[in-house]
């Protein structure tokens, strides 16, 4: 049996075609479907649905042999024994820097105020700042970052950026770009080498189905 982690959204649907193109189709859908583990037309394939923070968990201990996880979820992650062999190219976003419109975020930088930043992304945001030499207080906020300049909570949030509309319907604008943010295929080191042919079939399809 290989046991495949996906989270619900985004990663569930961009992964799809990726399945489809290995002979992969999954016999459930997550947002009818209350299951957790749903079956596919190859019996020796499943899916667990897991919280997108979970999936390199369930990896790493091998509740599931291989897993597709944001690069911000595996860079907050301190684990090891999980193997990465490709970056999907799938759920692609960026990590930015954001603050009200009226704050200048350029000239509190160069003042070398301190800065309260919300986040949920502590590892990623503490690196950042420290790597330009700012002054932060880093404050850790599970969801809805884009509420903490509104209410005074923090002059800045490090959040996730597609089309940037949360931002703006939040009045609030991007200052900084940290980093590029797909999703890669993680695998469990010891599925590796108990279950390498069928794993290796898998790696190979989703490479050359993913897209460029
Ligand atoms: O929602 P939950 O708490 O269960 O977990 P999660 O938010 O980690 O999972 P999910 O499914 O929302 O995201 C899974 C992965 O998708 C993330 O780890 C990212 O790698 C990737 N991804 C790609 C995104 C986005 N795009 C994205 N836009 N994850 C979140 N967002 C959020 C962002 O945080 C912000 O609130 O969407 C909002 C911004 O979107 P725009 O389009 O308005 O800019
Ligand atoms: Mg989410």
């Amino acid at each position: 049996m290989i046991t495949l982690a996906l989270s619900k959204g985004r990663i569930f649907e961009e992964t799809l075609p990726l399945l489809r193109a290995a002979g992969i189709e999954v016999l459930e859908d997550p947002e009818t479907s209350r299951k957790l583990i749903l079956t596919t037309n190859q019996p020796e394939v499943r899916v667990v649905l897991v919280r997108a923070s979970d999936v390199p968990t369930y990896v790493q201990y091998g509740g599931a042999d291989l897993g597709v996880a944001g690069r911000d979820v595996l860079l907050e992650h301190d684990g090891e024994g999980l193997y990465q062999p490709l970056d999907l190219n799938i759920a692609r976003c960026r990590m930015s820097v954001a603050t009200r419109d009226d704050f200048d975020y350029a000239a509190a930088v160069k003042q070398g105020s301190r800065i309260r930043v919300a986040t949920k992304y502590t590892a990623i945001a503490r690196d950042h700042f420290a790597n330009k030499g700012v002054h932060v207080d880093l404050i850790k906020l599970y969801g809805s970052m884009e509420l903490a300049p509104l209410t005074g909570l923090a002059e800045a949030i490090v959040d996730l950026v597609s089309t940037g509309s949360t931002l703006k319907a939040n009045r609030l604008v991007e200052v900084e770009r940290i980093m590029d943010i797909s999703s890669r295929l993680v695998v469990n080191q010891a599925a590796l080498k108990l279950k390498r042919e069928p794993l290796r079939r898998l790696i190979e399809a989703f490479a050359s189905a993913s897209p460029k």
